[in-house]
């Protein structure tokens, strides 16, 4: 009977070891972002806060949840993150443990000021996508596992800013999406503001833009998935829905060529 209760206790564990990112590093400086572990009253308002408040590691489960954005309840950050277009962004994770599922990094253009910006209507587009590495989408080696540190360290998720985006306000918006419960996806996403900087002229063209809400939907067999079913697991290639990932103005253009991509 205790071995029992010790099973089942270890299993709603990890089911309900979810998290998220706090920190982010830019050029080895540390940049805090908002913490569901931290109280409110040390970080609310706070003049060093680069993040987006989001109070639960809990999932967002639904697709159109009108938090999905920035996470619940989203109140934009007193500080944003200096960074040059063309250097790295890490997210800093504590702690990581499912395994199944996309990676999905976003931005969007604040225009004048990420703290009025409204999310829901804002244009978002994916700047790096992380899925299935290798295998088959039950078992396989997903960016999602590979992410993973099993030795006590931080999980850490760097990605390029594209190097000739247009200097401004921007949200950064790291989201994991976690599938490991048949056809009930777990949305994981936070936000930070980052203040952009570099010679860059480009933004991306409209077939790059996303709505969140709406990028995801429970019509999609990507996102609505049973990864045990029969006809599912054992499936090598997984496609990310959603628009397709934009490295830049220069670095879009020669993957399209590379795709074959004639031109307008
Ligand atoms: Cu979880």
């Amino acid at each position: 009977m205790i071995q029992v209760f010790v099973f089942v206790a270890i299993l709603l564990g990890l089911v309900s070891a979810h998290g998220g990112t706090s920190n982010y590093t830019v050029d080895c400086i540390w940049y805090r972002g908002y913490s569901p572990d931290t109280p409110a009253a040390n970080q609310d308002g706070q003049p060093w806060l680069v993040g987006r408040k989001w109070i639960t590691i809990d999932p967002i489960f639904q697709p159109d949840n009108m938090s999905l954005p920035c996470n619940y309840p989203g109140d934009p950050a007193p500080s944003s993150i200096p960074i040059t277009a063309g250097d790295n962004i890490t997210a800093v994770y504590y702690y990581w443990l499912h395994t199944v599922g996309p990676m999905v990094l976003w931005m969007t253009d604040c225009g004048d000021s990420c703290s009025t910006l409204n999310l829901t209507t804002a244009n978002w587009f994916k700047i790096a996508e992380r899925g299935l590495i290798s295998g088959t989408i039950q078992t396989g080696m997903w960016g999602q596992r590979e992410f993973q540190n099993w030795d006590g360290t931080p999980n850490l998720w760097t990605e390029t800013i594209p190097q000739d985006l247009k200097p401004g306000e921007y949200i950064i918006r790291h989201e994991i999406i976690a599938l490991h419960i048949a056809n009930r996806p777990q949305f994981y996403p936070e936000c930070a503001h980052l203040v952009v900087t570099g010679n860059g002229t480009a933004l991306p063209e409209k077939e790059y833009y996303a709505k969140i809400p709406g990028v995801w939907s429970m019509d999609q067999p990507e996102i609505n998935i049973d990864v045990y079913a029969a006809n599912v697991s054992n499936l090598t290639t997984y496609t990310i829905p959603g628009p397709p990932v934009w490295l830049g103005a220069k670095r879009s253009g020669v993957d399209r060529v590379l795709d074959g991509f004639k031109g307008p």
